[in-house]
Parts: structure tokens; C-alpha cells; sequence
């Protein structure tokens, strides 16, 4: 009930967000087509000249992942063979982008969830030759998913550009797991520290452990020893979060504690999810933690709307001539 209410609040304050936002870029010029602008000012703008180069948008003000199209890159899904997802990145030129930056080991990032942010999944998809990136599905099961692609066109920026998908059959919902600071995983332990704080850095610590033992000997996954990604309920909003030091850095122990440097847009329920490798396999533990809140916990007692409707009130009884019999 609590997070509901909050929910529908923070609903709101997204929408007068993308109203400005929408406001905004109508003042600044179109977000992605930057040739159209300069067809427009074809004579002697030089008061647009500084659009080239620092492609501002409104996407400056947002987290990751919200966007389908951002600073003239677009994620485009494309036609697949069963049991396959295929998608291209088209460039300010129209055409697809072929050549990237590796980022954590790996020039694509592809994250999905989905939108009841069940079901997970971070993968690699492999390039071909014209620009499409495919790998085997990771979308099991009906639904409407989210997908983010994490990467860094060569030359430009890192981005995260999000798109629906939708996969057919009997959708089947699941509520938002509880807050929690513990969990397990494939015999793992996870539990986490810290709570995220809206507009500032907080450090989240995991701590891994087996049969009741810490594990140290935590294996790099990616550069790191964990990789943590954390989606806001309500538009899966996406925070791809950096551990604190690296693997042979000479200060940075294998486990049991993983830390990470944490800021979240907003207050609200996100669900985090850690990425970490041992034994030759990489496992995924999750966690729901509610932003900038430390009374998070639902109670009945918290409930206000409980009570509004309880107690009519004498005098707007009266006005309507039958005194006695609405408080009998
Ligand atoms: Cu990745």
C-alpha cells in the first residue's frame, strides 16, 4: 500500500519530467536528426554551430536506458531466427554503427528485464560484418521486456539506449519481491549494506559467502570482481554501477565484499542486480532496496489512507434532515 501510494506520486513527477523534457528539446532543436538542422541553417547560423559539437539533449537530465534514441544513435530490434535476438545501432548517419569501444571487456553490453523486472539477464552479443549484433535469446518467457544496449560508439560516447520488446503468451505478472538485505543464489549467501541515497554517492557493499564460509577467491568477471546493474520500478530506469578498485590492483582482495559507488536518480524501489563469478560460472543475486527511505517498511500502523474514509462528519449529516440516523 505505502509503495503503491509512493508509486503513484513518483508517476507524476515523471510525467512533469518528460513535460519539460519534451520542452525543452522543442526549444533546443530536434534530438536526433542533427543533418536536418544544419539543412535548415544552411545559410550563416553561427549560433548553432555549438550543436555539432557538444550534442546536448535532454537526455543530459536523465538516467540511462529511458530513450530509444539519443544523440542521434537508435536501437533498433530487427527481424531474428527463433530462438535468436538480433538489434543494430544506427549512427547520426543513418546507417549502422560497426565499430565500438571495448567497455569492461566488451564492445556490447545487452541487459534485458522484464517490465515487472523479473527475470534478468546480461549478455554479449556477437557482431556481424553489416552491423546487427546477435545472441541467443535471453528473453524466457511471455511478456513485455525491457532490452538495454550498454556500449560506446567508436568516437563518441558511452550510452544506454532501451527499447521494448514484446515476446507472446499468458502474461503472468510477479509482484516486486520485498526489500531485503539478504538473498541466496546457486548456494551463495549475498547480503548488502548500505542504502542508496538520492542525488549523492553511496557505497553499497555485497558480501559473498558459501556453507557459511566467506568466499575469497572471487574470479573477474569483466574486468571486475562484480558487476552491478540497478533498474527503478515504475519505468526501469537503468544505473550500470562501478565496483571500487579492480582485480590486481593490489589492493582490492577476491571477497567476501565487493563495494560499489552508488547514486540513484530518486527516491523510490529499484531492484539491484550482481553480477559475480566463482567456480567457473557467473550467478546473479537480487535485491529490492527502496532509495532514500529508511521507514520503508509497509505497515498497517504507516497506512494512512486507512483512516480517511472512516469518520463522516456530524454537521454535513445534518444538512440533509436525518439527524441520528447515519451515526446509529
Ligand atoms: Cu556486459
Amino acid at each position: 500500500m505505502n509503495t503503491a501510494t509512493k508509486l503513484s506520486g513518483f508517476a507524476l513527477g515523471l510525467a512533469a519530467v518528460f513535460g519539460t523534457a519534451y520542452g525543452v528539446g522543442h526549444l533546443a532543436g530536434p534530438v536526433t536528426p542533427a543533418a536536418d538542422t544544419r539543412h535548415d541553417s544552411a545559410g550563416t547560423h553561427s549560433d548553432d554551430s555549438h550543436d555539432g559539437g557538444g550534442q546536448a539533449t535532454v537526455s543530459d537530465h536523465l538516467p540511462g536506458g529511458l530513450l530509444v534514441s539519443d544523440k542521434g544513435y537508435t536501437l533498433q530490434p530487427v527481424a531474428a531466427p527463433t530462438g535468436e535476438f538480433a538489434f543494430r545501432i544506427t549512427g547520426p548517419d543513418g546507417a549502422p554503427v560497426t565499430r565500438y569501444d571495448v567497455a569492461h571487456d566488451k564492445r556490447m553490453h545487452l541487459i534485458v528485464a522484464r517490465r515487472d523486472l523479473s527475470g534478468f539477464r546480461h549478455v554479449h552479443p556477437e557482431l556481424d560484418a553489416d552491423g546487427t549484433w546477435r545472441v541467443d535469446s535471453p528473453l524466457d518467457g511471455p511478456g513485455v521486456w525491457r532490452a538495454f544496449a550498454d556500449f560506446t560508439p567508436s568516437g563518441g560516447q558511452p550510452l544506454t539506449l532501451g527499447v521494448d520488446v514484446a515476446v507472446p503468451g499468458a502474461l503472468d505478472p510477479r509482484p516486486l519481491p520485498a526489500p531485503a538485505t539478504s538473498t541466496t543464489v546457486d548456494g551463495y549467501t549475498v547480503t548488502l549494506g548500505g542504502t542508496p541515497q538520492p542525488g549523492r554517492t553511496s557505497t553499497l557493499t555485497l558480501t559473498i559467502s558459501r556453507d557459511g564460509k566467506p568466499v575469497t577467491d572471487l574470479e573477474p568477471y569483466l574486468g571486475a570482481y562484480g558487476h552491478l546493474v540497478a533498474l527503478r520500478q515504475g519505468d526501469l530506469a537503468y544505473l550500470h554501477v562501478h565496483p571500487e578498485g579492480v582485480p590486481g590492483d593490489g589492493r582490492t582482495p577476491a571477497g567476501p565484499a565487493v563495494s560499489f559507488a552508488a547514486e540513484v536518480p530518486s527516491t523510490g524501489a529499484y531492484r539491484l542486480y550482481l553480477d559475480f563469478r566463482h567456480g567457473g560460472a557467473v550467478h546473479t543475486a537480487e535485491f529490492t532496496v527502496v532509495a532514500g527511505d529508511t521507514a520503508a517498511a509497509p505497515t498497517a500502523a504507516a497506512t494512512p489512507t486507512a483512516t480517511a474514509p472512516a469518520a463522516p462528519t456530524p454537521t454535513a449529516d445534518a444538512g440533509h434532515g436525518a439527524p441520528g440516523h447515519g451515526h446509529s
